[in-house]
């Protein structure tokens, strides 16, 4: 009896080693212990990269070298057995990237910052996280190993900051209890080259009462501010500063008191200025000001009158496109229209309008549409708003971990192309085999664009139910919404057409882009078919430019997005299955074969409801 119960016991451990839960992510290295590793310098943060390079590396000895003739950013170069950089995180960065398999490089990364966003409040939950609670905040929050677990994650792909908290942000953030918690989180982070942030509520002393009012130009208000800064980078010496959401949907701002962003922005930069703190300052604003106005339009109302106004620590971040990370938007031409203030890109990579964690979707394409019409190099820096919960697996659908990983490599190089990151992350996450690789990265490449076939081809965008922002609800109206949130107010379907009117003729969207795109855009004939009803709104019987009617190409749109996860999922079902882990493998499953059924019902639903108007 005892023999039967230890070897069932023995079972169950081989069991438990080799469940593949996802835990691990990309970083599936395996214990060598064959390297020796030196070092010129000795720190934290070069112990981290020789323990790595130690553990994991397979090629022989390696030395490290701090170099202070390289150009001083957060660069490595690997030349032969030698890792050389300027900084620290330079050569744990190099590290990494030796165990990805690079060689005979040098390499510096195009964005300074490179931050991840987290929408995380303080009781536990996440706005828009799909995948479990905070794993930095709430009951079941706070654990060291974790924590380190997630540093070593972002330091592997290169990222070198963090926000902690939700943009509607708790004015109890900076209450003293959660400054230590933060203190204890960046002592954790530090040694893997990351910054912590904080998201702030703009009325905060306010809020607490500590003073009368929250006007940025009030001197007890300054003075709150710099007593506060003085505090937190007590604790926390290179705390890295704000991320500020300010009169936008319901939350204070400077605004509030007849101030201006600038006036709001620049009193917190002064705060934080003698410690080398920078100010984020959002411009996903909208209503506030230009009610009645096309919200596509209202950052660049809102903000162009101020460009230049704002001290030389903020920095204007904003969304890729001017509505809200919908699955295919243009470009915001905020970016176009800001020259004089430092401008960063906010990306989501949690699926908040793209499926959220049920929906394989590979974001890297959408971003490198993103960057093919803006610059990285006019850029101050990049954050993204993370898919990280408390789920075993990190994300909540294993595929979301590419999104994650993406976000990584492009915000330390935008040129890497989607299709090399995919290989990368799915030769890490998965198996080395060539077959699988060339089959899934070929999947994960053509998933976004199914994914706009099979909710919103064509340019239409926010046809999604309220609040929640998973499934379609194209007839999505109640008055007592801000009609911004309304689908109607977005397709403006009727027997006459489809499509929001931004050409000149309309509300003249168009003329926010720089010269040749806002000719191209607002000509029906050059638009790009992608954003057609973005821009213009056009009879059902329009011809495009493949001779069919645009009723026929919508239908078509929808059918082919369909047909796209029928393929992938069938894919995965069959032909995949035996290259990967059972656990993973019927995770991912599961989610495709949701993802099937919300996919048919996208078309059936937006199919039917347009066809009331389309066939009349
Ligand atoms: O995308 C919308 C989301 C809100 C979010 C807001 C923002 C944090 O639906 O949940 O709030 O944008 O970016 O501020």
């Amino acid at each position: 009896m005892r023999q039967h119960l230890l070897s069932l016991f023995i079972t169950f451990i081989a069991l438990q080693a080799a469940a593949e839960d996802g835990h691990q992510l990309w970083l599936r290295y395996q214990p060598q212990n064959k390297a020796k590793v030196t070092c010129n310098q000795q720190s934290p943060t070069i112990s981290i990269a020789q323990q790595e390079l130690a553990a994991y590396y397979t090629g022989g000895d390696i030395s490290l070298k701090l170099d202070a003739t390289m150009s001083d950013d957060d660069g490595y170069r690997i030349s032969g057995n030698t890792i050389t950089a300027r900084r620290e995180a330079g050569l744990l960065y190099g590290a990494y990237a030796l165990l990805r398999g690079e060689k005979n490089v040098e390499s510096h990364p195009t964005f300074q910052l490179r931050l991840l966003n987290h929408w995380d409040n303080l009781d536990g939950s996440i706005e828009r996280g799909y995948a479990g609670e905070s794993i930095f905040w709430g009951e079941n929050a706070f654990s060291p190993e974790l924590i380190q677990e997630y540093a070593r994650a972002n330091a592997s792909v290169g990222i070198n900051g963090t926000v902690l908290n939700n943009v509607n942000a708790s004015s109890k953030m900076l209450t003293r209890p959660y400054l230590l918690e933060v203190q204890r989180i960046a002592k954790i982070l530090r040694p893997y080259g990351i910054k912590v942030y904080l998201s702030i509520n703009f009325a905060t002393p306010m809020a607490l009462g500590e003073t009368k009012t929250a006007d940025p130009l009030n001197a007890a208000v300054g003075k709150w501010w710099k007593r506060k800064a003085k505090e937190i980078y007590k604790l926390i010496p290179d705390f890295g500063g704000f991320l500020v959401k300010a009169n936008s949907e319901g939350q204070p701002g400077p605004g509030d008191f007849n101030r201006s962003h600038a006036d709001g922005a620049n009193m917190l930069a002064d705060a934080l200025k003698p410690f080398g703190g920078i100010i984020m300052w959002r411009c996903f604003v909208y209503g506030a000001n230009h009610k009645g106005e096309d919200r596509v339009k209202q950052a660049v109302s809102e903000f162009k009158p101020l460009d230049g106004k704002f001290r030389d620590n903020v920095i204007l971040q904003t969304k890729n496109g001017p509505l809200d990370f919908q699955p295919r938007e243009p470009y915001s031409p905020v970016f176009d229209q800001i020259k004089e203030t430092p401008n960063m890109v906010e990306l989501q990579i949690t699926q908040e309008y793209l499926g959220q964690s049920r929906h394989l979707v590979y974001l890297a394409p959408m971003w490198q549409e993103f960057f093919s019409f803006v610059p990285a190099k006019q850029l101050a820096g990049i954050a993204g708003v993370a898919n990280i919960g408390l789920d075993r697996n990190w994300c909540g659908h294993h595929f979301s971990q590419a999104n994650w990983y993406a976000f990584g490599r492009l915000a330390w190089n935008p040129a890497l192309s989607s299709e090399t990151i995919a290989k990368e992350w799915l030769r890490q996450t998965f198996t080395t085999d060539e077959q699988f690789v060339a089959t899934v990265s070929q999947l994960m490449l053509e998933s976004r664009e199914a994914c706009v076939n099979y909710m919103m081809p064509l340019g239409l965008h926010h046809i999604f139910k309220f609040d929640h922002h998973y499934g379609p609800e194209p007839d999505g109206f109640k008055a007592d919404y801000p009609i911004e949130w309304c689908p109607v107010y977005y397709h403006k379907a009727d027997k006459n057409g489809v499509g929001f009117d931004r050409s000149s003729k309309g509300t003249d969207a168009v003329s926010q882009y720089r010269q040749k795109l806002a000719q191209l855009y607002d000509n029906v004939s050059t638009c790009p078919e992608e954003y057609l009803l973005w821009f213009h709104h056009l009879p059902w019987n329009y011809r495009m430019k493949d001779g069919s009617t645009l009723w026929e190409s919508l239908q078509y749109h929808y059918h082919l997005g369909v047909i796209s996860v029928e393929r992938q999922h069938n894919l995965w079902h069959t032909k995949l299955r035996h290259y990967v882990d059972e656990q993973r493998w019927h995770e991912v499953d599961e989610r495709l074969e949701d993802q099937l059924q919300n996919a048919r019902e996208w078309r059936d639903v937006c199919l039917g409801y347009f066809r009331q108007f389309a066939e009349p």
